[in-house]
């Protein structure tokens, strides 16, 4: 029998950080839940969903998950875009969500079904320092991961990406009415990270594994010399080295370098991919499944990397919810070429609200066997905890140009 979505309704709330989570109910009272979460420009995501998408789904049949995705990515127009592909991410995942559930399976069984026991999974270490970097690496393998990101400060900067000068964890985005502003300088970076890497690899061994992000800042030369400076570490994946925007540049960081590169957290659409994959600019897809238009839209970028065997890395920042953190790892499980998965793990409130069956433990993760995605949101809860102004940071350089955070 044919169902019908009778509701479609954003929920925005920040237990901890701001997350937007769409919920859809279908006349037969099944709901699906999914994630707009736009770190930094939640509202606009919010107010695309409610104003121009949510009424449209309404009575249409929640089974036909690739006909809506068609439906909101061709139908509309003006296609591609963050703010566009969150939204219709969101709705391809509750979309997944409520097939899993009519169905009684998880979603990675609708997908196929595993591939592997488990998914690898990193986090981030960071120390201002090289010697307290060191110590935060010691303790994330005691929390069981055998991959991990480690980013460091630099002498002479006052912040740096990925790193809290007390050691704290790290959140980019900072809770206010504007975004902070940082001073950066590339060449003090270039002069101190390829050192503070060695002396982690040689602290850390060989076999654990090593990421770095360079978060769009270098220039291709840079890049090139810093993925040749770092050769001997022998990193895992050096990620966004530049601003991909122009991505014939590429060619010339991956004609200089084997470290590996992993690159595309800020895409959202198999088009931003396909140069990259298939000159094989890059070893690893960096989308996540809220921003590249769900798990329908991912699974087809992963196919087409795989034809030229680059690999699935889906961004899981603090940003990507609980609920897109569960549409990755039932993709993840059911992805031959899918590598490793992002977690930076979450605030305690944010698992209060986001109840979720997925689990990690001993530097994996699994999304559990409850059908659908598996997470159920606590809306009483969430209400407790309204949106609250937030912004990534912007960066200058020393004499006040702005460049790329
Ligand atoms: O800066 O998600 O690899 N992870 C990252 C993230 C991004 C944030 C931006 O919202 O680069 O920490
Ligand atoms: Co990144």
């Amino acid at each position: 029998m044919t169902d019908r979505i009778v509701s479609a309704e954003v929920l925005v709330t920040s237990p901890g950080r701001n997350f937007v989570a769409l919920k859809i109910t279908t006349a037969g009272g099944v709901t699906g839940w999914g994630d707009a979460t736009l770190n930094g420009r939640e509202l606009a995501v919010a107010s695309y969903l409610r104003d121009h998408v949510c009424p449209i789904l309404v009575g249409r049949d929640p089974a036909r998950i690739e006909d809506t995705w068609q439906y909101l990515y061709r139908g509309v127009y003006w296609r591609r875009g963050p703010v566009t592909m969150a939204a219709i991410g969101a709705v391809d995942l509750a979309l997944w969500d409520i097939k899993g559930k009519v169905t009684g399976q998880p979603v990675y069984q609708l997908l196929g079904g595993a591939v592997r026991e488990r998914i690898l999974s990193y986090t981030h270490a960071t120390g201002w320092d090289v010697p307290a970097l060191l110590d935060a690496v010691d303790a994330t393998r005691e929390r069981g991961f055998q991959a991990i990101r480690v980013q460091t400060g630099v002498p002479g900067l006052e912040s740096v990406y990925g790193v809290t000068p007390d050691g704290g964890t790290y959140e980019p985005a900072g809770r206010g009415t504007g975004p902070v502003e940082e001073v950066w300088d590339t060449d003090a970076y270039l002069r101190h990270v390829p050192g503070a890497l060695a002396e982690v690899r040689a602290h850390a061994g060989p076999e654990l594994a090593l990421l770095h992000d360079a978060h769009h800042r270098l220039t291709p030369n840079q890049a090139a010399r810093l993925g040749k400076a770092l050769e001997p570490v022998d990193l895992f994946w050096l990620e966004d080295v530049t601003p991909a925007e122009n991505q014939d540049v590429l060619r010339r960081v991956r004609a200089a370098t084997t470290t590996p590169l992993a690159i595309g957290e800020v895409f959202t659409t198999i088009w931003e991919f396909q140069q990259l994959i298939t000159e094989q600019l890059i070893d690893f897809v960096r989308a996540a499944v809220s921003h590249a238009g769900g798990i329908t839209h991912l699974r087809r970028i992963a196919a087409l990397a795989e034809v030229w065997q680059v690999r699935l890395a889906p961004h899981g920042p603090s940003d990507v919810s609980p609920v897109a953190l569960a549409g990755a790892t039932h993709l993840g499980l059911a992805t031959p070429n899918f590598a490793i998965q992002e977690y930076m793990g979450y605030p305690d409130l944010t698992h209060e609200v986001f109840r979720h069956a997925w689990t990690y433990a001993d530097g994996h993760l699994h999304p559990g066997d409850a059908p659908g995605l598996g997470v159920d949101v606590d809306e009483a809860l969430a209400a407790r905890f309204p949106y609250e102004p937030a912004y990534l940071p912007v960066a200058r350089r020393r004499d006040g140009t702005l460049t790329d955070w």
